[in-house]
């Protein structure tokens, strides 16, 4: 600890933008009211599928304070496009995806309760909310289907009629016959069916868009709750609404937790930057709860059937899948990416399975569009592979432990071509899964489990060994992979002639803690005071580009971009001292803030230098420009493949099916780590994430597509004390292809602790007939389990 420098890399600094929060004096976007501001009402649909007839608008707009109401003709009339999708997928035939579009508000038809239907604006929200109220709308209700399987069959309703049986895309990857000829010389094959349940991601603050249009300039902002304003200019501007960039600007001010569910584009922001220019006034909504349940992008939402090939010896010949994954009603910007590319890519996990072979069927449902949430599409892979992996132990009469050992990448096999496109590039599984072990005392878990039965519980433990891979960037992959734009990510660091530095950044902090560690690692490098450094982040005007937040890129892809241009600086920096001190460029080393001649004590701090680059005295303006200012764009080689060991312990009540998870620990190893306690936090809030999903979280739409569980009261949220003490421990090995070292960790705890939980809650049941449990593990399910089987002798 001791070469740690305060406030440097390695550092536990406090959060600096704590202060800001939690005095209340965060800057959301509902905070803001623009002068003459009027408000915004979306009028929703309550029916999953119907033509609309007409929209009788005459006694809303009679309302007291309406200003304007809008529908689906008045966009069409304006030309205005359908929210486009970043992300292009094509079939095993060739053929694209199917790209229905999807207007800013319904035209001609509703396709899922909550698509929006038309909008009011009036002079307070609640005369908007109240004229909503006197719409007449007539729709004709249509037959509708919002579960994967009821989409499926042959005489299911068609959501799109160009989207023939429902798909949208039937997509493939793997060597289809190597797999199979691995079957056929199978010892055993291990099988499991299971659903990826559906998930809602509620983020603490829920979004809002202020959309304002100048007159005299022709210029529009729109201030919104993104995590990726530029990502959002160029789609609502390019693609939407038609506006130049340089007549747009979008800021995301303070956004209080997206976790994914902020990156897409929304109908609801082009909908208000509209119509601020037809009403001559800024346009605000802000959406309500019950509102977000209903149009925020889902999360998961997967039917898969898995199968696995084992030798006498345990060791993996070959894994089979075939995944039917829920798109909703509309493509959302990166929806079709996350069961393909971020979720069978990843199907290797941490093990040396020879051949794999997977095809994923995007179904369009009439349900809420669904996306990226928290691990987008790896927390599936690691879900059905950490299951199918327990269930061929079982088959196989093998300890659970033992057959991950058999198969894990060797550490020293890195870098690791897998046979489903990626290259991992680094990772020690044994190191993380023998401290995980340690950690949780499995060792001791059979005196605990008969200590538990004495008490008439059921003890279980569980394990899940992952990979998954982040830092989604390589502009090439991303290419490569489907995106249509590339994925790199910009710093501009200006280093102000008194020595304190502003950095400018495209990633967005909306809960990560940016403006500490980015002032850390550029405090580090520069070897300037922590306090000396601001992190600016989420406004097109100031930044120059911009690809934002999400897949745990921000450190590894936004710092690696910091680093690069604080390289620049440091070479400048160079030539500057190299002139004041009439030395050699080439003789100038910089450390710890300090540029010296090397083998003398020469030395010109940091601070003097920046003075002299901008108040130039006796200064070679012709061969250095004066300044200290430099942009970076950094695009990395490839993702990067943090990976772990998460191990749960439950307890099950057999007379209620209640569990209860005892202690969880999680091991993981995300390379060089910039603030040690930023990361356990982010480890704690994504493995509350996981266990949520696991026991609690679920969207359950009805036959109809209502969505039942569609407020707090329904969709159970897990609170302080569903969660066990969880205990956190880092293993480091070393990203080889970025300048930190380092891979993401936003992610990583809703990816592994999932299985871990279900495997341990399998575990438990051991006594009874239980191969696998669907998620979420609810008391009932469990009790259900339990009364149906009876205990196996
Ligand atoms: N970090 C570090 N050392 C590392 C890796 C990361 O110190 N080796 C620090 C980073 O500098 C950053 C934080 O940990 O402060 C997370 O970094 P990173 O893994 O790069 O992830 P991002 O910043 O790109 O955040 C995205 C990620 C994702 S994809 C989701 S979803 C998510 C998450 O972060 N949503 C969140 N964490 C969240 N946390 C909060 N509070 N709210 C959300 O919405």
């Amino acid at each position: 600890m001791n070469d740690i420098i305060k406030g440097g890399i390695g550092d536990s600094v406090r959060r600096t933008e704590d202060h800001r929060f939690l005095s209340g004096h965060g800057h959301y976007t509902d905070d803001m009211n623009r002068p003459g501001q009027a408000h915004a009402y979306f009028k929703r649909s309550d029916v999953a599928h119907g033509v609309i007839r007409s929209i009788d608008t005459s006694a809303a707009a009679s309302m007291p304070g309406v200003v304007a109401i809008f529908t689906g003709e008045d966009f069409a009339r304006d030309n205005i496009g359908g929210v486009p999708c970043g992300w292009q997928i094509h079939s095993k035939d060739g053929s694209p995806m199917i790209e229905p579009p999807h207007p800013v508000l319904a035209q001609g038809k509703v396709r899922y309760v909550g698509d929006a239907i038309a909008m009011v604006i009036a002079e307070t929200r609640q005369q908007a909310k109240d004229a909503a109220e006197a719409l007449v709308i007539d729709i004709d209700s249509l037959p509708a289907v919002a579960d994967l399987r009821a989409a499926a069959a042959p005489d299911a309703p068609l959501v799109h009629d160009d989207a023939k049986g429902n798909v949208c895309f039937d997509w493939h990857i793997g060597d289809k016959d190597a797999v199979d000829a691995a079957f056929a010389q199978a010892h055993k094959v291990a099988t499991i069916d299971l659903v990826n349940n559906r998930l809602i991601p509620n983020p603490m603050e829920p979004r809002a868009a202020i959309g304002e249009y100048d007159l005299s300039s022709g210029e529009y902002t729109l201030y919104t709750t993104s995590q990726n304003p530029h990502v959002i200019r160029l789609l609502m501007g390019a693609f939407v609404l038609h506006i130049p960039e340089h007549k747009l600007r979008v800021v995301a001010p303070d956004v209080g937790g997206g976790f994914g569910s902020k990156i897409f584009h929304y109908i609801e922001e082009a909908a208000v930057t509209w119509a601020a220019a037809q009403v001559h006034c800024p346009v605000k909504w802000t959406c309500e709860r019950g509102e977000a349940f209903i149009t925020d992008a889902h999360g998961r939402d997967h039917v898969t059937h898995a199968e696995l090939a084992l030798a006498e010896d345990g060791k993996f010949l070959a894994l089979r899948v075939r995944t039917m994954a829920n798109m909703g009603a509309y493509l959302s910007t990166f929806a079709p990416s996350v069961p393909t590319y971020l979720h069978a890519t990843l199907l290797a996990g941490v093990y040396t399975t020879p051949a794999i072979y997977a095809e994923v069927k995007a179904m369009f449902t009439n349900t809420v569009p669904v996306d990226a949430y928290r691990g987008a599409g790896r927390p599936e892979a690691t879900f059905l592979l950490e299951r199918i992996v327990d269930v061929a132990a079982k088959e196989l009469g093998m300890d659970r432990i033992a057959i991950r050992r058999r198969n894990f990448i060797p550490a020293d096999a890195y870098p690791y071509q897998t046979p489903v496109a990626l290259q991992y590039d680094s990772g020690n599984h044994e190191a993380t899964l023998a401290k995980a072990m340690d950690h949780a005392g499995w060792a001791g878990f059979e005196q605990r489990r008969a200590e538990a039965k004495s008490r008439g519980k059921l003890r279980g433990i569980g394990v899940s060994t992952y990979l998954e891979a982040c830092g989604i960037a390589p502009s090439a992959v991303a290419g490569a992979l489907g995106a249509r734009a590339g994925l790199y990510e910009v710093a501009n660091v200006r280093v102000h002639p008194t020595g304190s530095v502003t950095v400018f950044t495209g990633t967005h902090s909306h809960g990560q803690g940016h403006e500490t560690t980015f002032a850390q690692l550029v405090a580090d490098q520069l070897g300037v005071p922590f306090e000396a450094v601001e992190v600016v982040h989420g406004d097109t005007a100031k930044i120059p580009f911009g690809m934002g937040t999400y897949g745990s890129r921000s450190l590894a892809v936004g710092g690696s971009a910091m680093v690069k241009a604080m390289d620049k600086i440091i070479a400048k920096g160079k030539k500057i001292a190299a002139h004041l001190m009439e030395a050699s460029t080439d003789d100038i080393e910089f450390k710890e803030g300090k540029f010296t001649v090397a083998g003398t004590d020469k030395s010109k701090a940091f601070a003097e230098i920046a003075l002299t680059a901008y108040v130039p005295h006796n200064y070679p303006i012709e061969e250095i420009e004066p300044g200290l200012d430099e942009t970076a764009f950094y695009d990395p080689k490839n993702f990067t493949f943090p990976g772990g060991c998460h191990i749960a312990e439950v307890e099950i009540d057999p007379e209620t099916g209640v569990v209860s998870l005892l202690n969880f620990t999680a091991v993981d190893d995300i390379g060089r780590v910039i603030n040690p306690m930023i990361v356990h936090g982010q480890v704690h809030g994504g493995v509350a994430q996981g266990i949520g999903q696991a026991l609690l979280e679920h969207a359950i739409y009805d036959e109809t597509g209502q969505l039942l569980s569609g407020s707090l009261m329904d969709y159970t949220m897990p609170r302080a004390d569903d969660l066990p003490n969880i205990r956190v421990g880092t293993e480091s090995t070393m990203c080889t292809h970025n300048p930190l070292g380092a891979k993401g960790v936003g992610e990583v705890g809703a990816i592994g602790s999932p299985p871990a939980v279900i495997n341990a809650v399998v575990d438990a049941l051991r006594d009874y007939d239980v191969t696998h449990i669907d998620m979420p593990a609810t008391a009932q399910k469990i009790w259900s389990i339990i009364q149906g089987a009876g205990p196996r002798m």
